[in-house]
C-alpha cells in the first residue's frame, strides 16, 4: 500500500504516509462487507433507521475500526515487526470535531453500537469543513482558532457525486391547480445547492455489518459556473459556507440565519436521498412508514417534518392527511435538554422568505392542529403549544406534533419533561412520550481507552462483557478479594502515571500520581457549576494557607472544558480558574498538597486519556437541568467515584451501585423547583451567614487571585448580588462536607477500590448497545442482532 500510494517502502516512509497506508488498507478491507450489508439491506427490503443529527463527535477511527474488525492485535503486531508503533501513528489522524459535546458524541455511540447490534441504521448529518473550534489558552483566556480537520485528507469518506441532490432555499412560490385536480407549487428565483455525500462505514463489532454515516456539503450546482466570474464567486462562497463550519454552542442556540439553512440543507438533502433509495426498491411510496424510520436528534433536524410533508405533497402527490399520516409514523424526536436557552424557535420572516414552501406547510400543520385541538382542549392549552406562536415558529413543538415518539434521555430527565416542561403535550399526547436512558459504548470507552483494565477483567471474569455489558456485574464476587482490589490499584495507578506524563510534557505541569485525580470535564456552563468546584478549591487553599500542616490528600483537580465564544461568563471562568492555578501552582507553601490542571482543547481523543486517570468524577450541576451526561458513565465504567447532585442519569447510577458507592449531595430538583415557586432563595444571605463561604468568596474580590480582577468581581457579583441562577452558594456546604468525605475514603485504599470495583461492575447498563436495541425495539421497529433481544430487559 505504501508503494501502490507514495512510492516508497517501510524504510522510507514518515508516520504520516504509514498511518495513510494503514487507513486505505483497513478501508478497502471493509468494503466488501460494506457493500454486502447494503445489499442484504435492499434484498430483504429492510426497514431501516436514520439518525438525523447536526452534530456526529466521532473522534479518531483507525483503532475503533481494526478493534470492530477484530484485526487490533494482528495489525499491532505486524507494524511491530516492521519496526513501527501503532500508537504512534494513530495519533495522526485528525480528531474529527464534528459535535459540540454530549449530544454530538452520543449520536456517535450511537452509530456505533447500531452496527455492533445489526441495526439497519444509519447517520445523517453534515460534512463542516471546520470542526469544534481548537482552544487556545493565551494570558488564561480562552482564545479560539479554527480546526481544519480535512487539511491532510480524510482516509475513511468517499466522495458519491452520482448520489448528490438539489437543495432549494428562498424564491416565490405560488399554487396552481393541475389537469388531475392537484395544488402544486411553481417556483421562482430560487437559489439551488448541489447536496454531496460523503460516506462513511460504520463498522460493526465481531459481525459483518458496515453501516453508513452520510455527511453533506454544499456545493455550487454545474450549471451555475457560466454566469459571470465575479457573481459566480460570489455564490460560490455563499453556498459553500453553508457546510463551512460548526456552530460552537452547545445547550444554547443560535438563531442565525446560516444556522437555518445548515439545518434545511442536511434534512433536505437527506430525506430526498432517502426516498430515492427506497424508491429503487420499487415499494409504493404508501408504504413508507413500513421501511423507513426517521430520528430527529434535538429540534435541529425538525424541518425533517415539513420537508417529509412537502415530498409527499408536491412530488408523490399524496393528499394531506394521508401524507400526515406517514409522515408521524416515519419520524421521532429525543429532547436533550430543559434550558429555555436552547429551545430553538425562528422568526416567521426568516423561515418564510428563506423557505417560502415549507413554512406554507408548517403554517398548515399549525392550522389543523388548532382545528383539531380546539374541540378537545382548552385555549389556554392550545395556545400554549401551537407551532406558531408569538411571531415565532417553535421548533420543538413542530417535532413532539409531527412524531409519534418523544423520549428524554434519562428518568429524571423524561420525568421532569412529561410533568413540568412538557406538561401541556403530555396530557395531549401521553402514550408518545418515552424514556430512552443514554449510553456509552465501552468499546472506545473501555477496551480502547483503558487496555490494562480490560485485560485484569478478562483475567477475572472472562470476555463475555464485551459483547453483553451488563456481564460486568460477575466483578461483584471480587469485592472483598483484596488481590484483585489491588490489581485495580495498581492499574489506575498507571494509568495516573501516564497521564502524569502528558501533563508535564503538554503543561509543564508536574503531577503526582498518588495525589487523588478529581476530574471535570464537559463543557463549560454556568449550570454545570465548575464554580463551585472551584470554591472548594480556594477553601483548601485558605486552609492550607492558614495552617499548612492541614490533613488532607494531595490532590489534582483536573478541568477540561470549551466555552462558546460568545459566552462571556463562561469565558471569565475559564480565565478565573487558570488564574487560581497560576496562584495556587506556584505557590511553594501548599507543598504539591493542590494542584490545578486545566487542560487545553478538551475533546475525545483528551478524554481518552484523562478518564481512565480519574479517581473522582465530579458532576455537580444543578438538580434538573443536566438532561443526563455521559461523562458520569464513562469515568464509573473506568473506575472513577462520582461525586454528584441527584441530577440526569447520576440518580440511575446511584441506583445500580447504592448510596454506599457514589457520593451525593445537594439540592434535589424537586426543592429546586420548590425555590422557583416560592422565591425564597436569596444567596445574599449565604454570603452574610456563612464566614467560611464569605472569606472563599472575597478572594475573588480582595486581590488574593493574580490577574483576574474583572472577571473576579462579576462572578462575585453574579453569585453574591445578582441571585446566583444555580445555587452554587446554597450547595456549598454541602458539596465541601461531600468533598471532605471523598478524602477520607480515599485515604483507606482497600475501601476505595471496593467503591471503584462496584462502579465498574454496575455500569455495564449504560451500554449504548442496550439504549440503541431499545430505540430499535420500542421507537424505531427496526430488526436487530437474534441474540440481543435478551438484552432488552
Ligand atoms: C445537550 C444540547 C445542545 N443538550 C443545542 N442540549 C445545541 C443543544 O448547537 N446547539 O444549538 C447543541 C447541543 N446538548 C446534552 O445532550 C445534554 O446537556 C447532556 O446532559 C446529555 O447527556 C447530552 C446527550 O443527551
Amino acid at each position: 500500500m505504501l508503494t501502490e500510494l507514495y512510492s516508497m517502502d517501510v524504510a522510507q516512509s514518515e508516520d504520516t504516509e504509514q498511518y495513510f497506508a494503514l487507513g486505505n488498507l483497513v478501508r478497502s478491507y471493509c468494503a466488501k462487507n460494506w457493500s454486502s450489508t447494503n445489499r442484504l439491506y435492499m434484498k430483504k427490503e429492510k426497514k431501516q433507521a436514520y439518525y438525523f443529527s447536526m452534530e456526529f463527535l466521532l473522534g479518531r477511527m483507525l483503532k475503533s475500526n481494526l478493534l470492530n474488525l477484530g484485526i487490533l492485535e494482528t495489525v499491532r503486531g505486524g507494524l511491530k515487526e516492521l519496526g513501527i508503533d501503532l500508537e504512534k501513528i494513530v495519533q495522526i489522524e485528525a480528531d474529527p470535531g464534528l459535535g459540540n459535546g454530549g449530544l454530538g458524541r452520543l449520536a456517535a455511540c450511537f452509530i456505533d453500537s447500531m452496527a455492533t447490534c445489526e441495526i439497519p441504521g444509519h447517520g445523517n448529518g453534515i460534512r463542516f469543513k471546520y470542526g469544534l473550534f481548537k482552544q487556545k489558552f493565551v494570558n488564561g483566556y480562552q482564545v479560539e482558532l479554527p480546526e481544519n480537520w480535512l487539511q491532510n485528507g480524510n482516509v475513511w469518506e468517499t466522495r458519491r457525486m452520482n448520489m448528490a441532490v438539489t437543495v432549494s432555499f428562498y424564491g416565490k412560490v405560488w399554487l396552481e391547480e393541475t389537469v388531475n385536480g392537484y395544488m402544486l407549487p411553481h417556483y421562482e428565483n430560487t437559489e439551488r445547492v448541489l447536496a454531496v455525500p460523503y460516506d462513511t462505514p460504520i463498522i460493526g463489532y465481531g459481525n459483518n455489518t458496515v453501516n453508513t454515516l452520510r455527511l453533506w456539503s454544499a456545493e455550487l450546482p454545474a450549471q451555475d459556473e457560466a454566469m459571470d466570474y465575479w457573481s459566480y464567486i460570489q455564490r460560490r462562497n455563499r453556498i459553500e459556507s453553508i457546510s463551512e463550519v460548526l456552530y460552537p454552542d452547545d445547550s444554547n442556540y443560535e438563531g442565525r440565519l446560516l444556522r437555518l439553512k445548515q439545518e434545511y440543507f442536511f434534512v433536505s438533502a437527506g430525506i430526498q436521498s432517502i426516498i430515492r433509495h427506497y424508491k429503487k426498491m420499487g415499494l409504493s411510496i404508501n408504504h413508507l412508514a413500513e421501511k423507513v424510520a426517521i430520528h430527529i436528534n434535538d429540534t435541529h433536524p425538525a424541518l425533517c417534518i415539513p420537508e417529509l410533508m412537502r415530498l409527499l405533497l408536491d412530488e408523490e402527490h399524496l393528499d394531506w392527511e394521508h401524507a400526515w399520516n406517514i409522515t408521524i409514523n416515519v419520524m421521532s424526536y429525543t429532547n436533550h435538554t430543559i434550558m429555555s436557552e436552547a429551545l430553538e424557535k425562528w422568526p416567521i420572516d426568516m423561515i418564510s422568505s428563506l423557505l417560502p414552501r415549507v413554512y406554507q406547510i408548517i403554517s398548515e400543520i399549525d392550522r389543523r392542529y388548532v382545528e383539531k385541538m380546539a374541540a378537545l382542549h382548552s385555549t389556554g392549552k392550545i395556545e400554549r403549544t401551537r407551532i406558531i406562536e408569538g411571531g415565532h415558529v417553535k421548533m420543538a413543538h413542530l417535532a413532539i406534533i409531527g412524531s409519534h415518539s418523544i423520549n428524554g434521555v434519562a428518568k429524571l430527565h423524561t420525568a421532569i419533561l412529561k410533568e413540568k416542561v412538557l406538561h401541556d403535550f403530555f396530557l395531549i399526547y401521553p402514550s408518545r412520550f418515552n424514556n430512552k436512558t443514554n449510553g456509552i459504548t465501552q468499546r472506545r470507552w473501555l477496551m480502547l481507552a483503558n487496555e490494562p483494565l480490560r485485560e485484569l477483567i478478562n483475567e477475572k471474569i472472562g470476555n463475555d462483557w464485551e459483547k453483553t455489558l451488563t456481564e460486568l456485574k460477575m466483578l461483584k464476587a471480587f469485592r472483598n478479594d483484596e488481590e484483585t482490589l489491588k490489581e485495580l490499584a495498581e492499574i489506575k495507578r498507571i494509568n495516573k502515571a501516564h497521564f502524569a506524563e502528558y501533563v508535564l510534557d503538554a503543561l509543564k505541569i508536574e503531577v503526582d500520581p498518588d495525589a487523588i485525580f478529581d476530574v471535570q470535564i464537559k463543557r463549560l456552563h454556568a449550570y454545570k457549576r465548575q464554580l463551585l468546584n472551584l470554591l472548594h478549591i480556594l477553601k483548601l487553599y485558605l486552609d492550607l494557607k492558614e495552617d499548612p500542616k492541614t490533613d488532607i490528600h494531595p490532590r489534582v483537580f483536573i478541568f477540561g472544558a470549551k466555552a462558546a465564544p460568545s459566552y462571556t461568563y463562561a469565558k471569565e471562568i475559564i480565565k478565573l480558574i487558570n488564574s487560581v492555578a497560576e496562584l495556587i501552582n506556584h505557590d511553594a507553601s501548599i507543598n504539591n498538597k493542590l494542584k490545578i490542571v486545566f487542560i487545553e482543547n478538551y475533546g475525545v481523543s483528551l478524554a481518552e486519556k484523562i478518564i481512565p486517570a480519574a479517581d473522582v468524577s465530579e458532576q455537580i450541576s444543578l438538580a434538573s437541568k443536566e438532561a443526563s451526561g455521559t461523562s458520569n458513565m464513562k469515568l464509573m465504567l473506568n473506575g472513577a467515584v462520582t461525586l454528584a447532585t441527584l441530577d440526569g442519569a447520576n440518580v440511575e447510577i446511584r441506583d445500580r451501585v447504592g448510596s454506599e458507592n457514589i457520593i451525593i449531595f445537594g439540592l434535589t430538583d424537586k426543592e429546586v423547583y420548590q425555590y422557583y415557586q416560592d422565591g425564597s432563595y436569596h444567596s445574599h444571605d449565604y454570603y452574610e451567614n456563612n464566614p467560611v463561604l464569605q472569606r472563599v468568596l472575597n478572594t475573588l474580590i480582595d486581590g488574593t487571585i493574580p490577574d483576574a480582577e474583572t472577571e473576579g468581581r462579576d462572578i462575585f457579583n453574579s453569585l453574591v448580588n445578582y441571585g446566583d441562577e444555580y445555587f452554587v452558594l446554597r450547595d456549598f456546604d454541602e458539596y465541601v462536607a461531600a468533598q471532605k468525605k471523598i478524602d477520607k475514603l480515599y485515604r483507606d485504599p482497600l475501601t476505595w477500590q471496593r467503591m471503584a470495583l462496584i462502579n465498574i461492575a454496575g455500569a455495564g447498563v449504560f451500554s449504548s448497545d442496550y439504549t440503541v436495541l431499545q430505540y430499535a425495539n420500542d421507537i424505531w421497529d427496526v430488526a436487530y442482532r437474534p441474540d440481543a433481544g435478551e438484552l432488552l430487559n
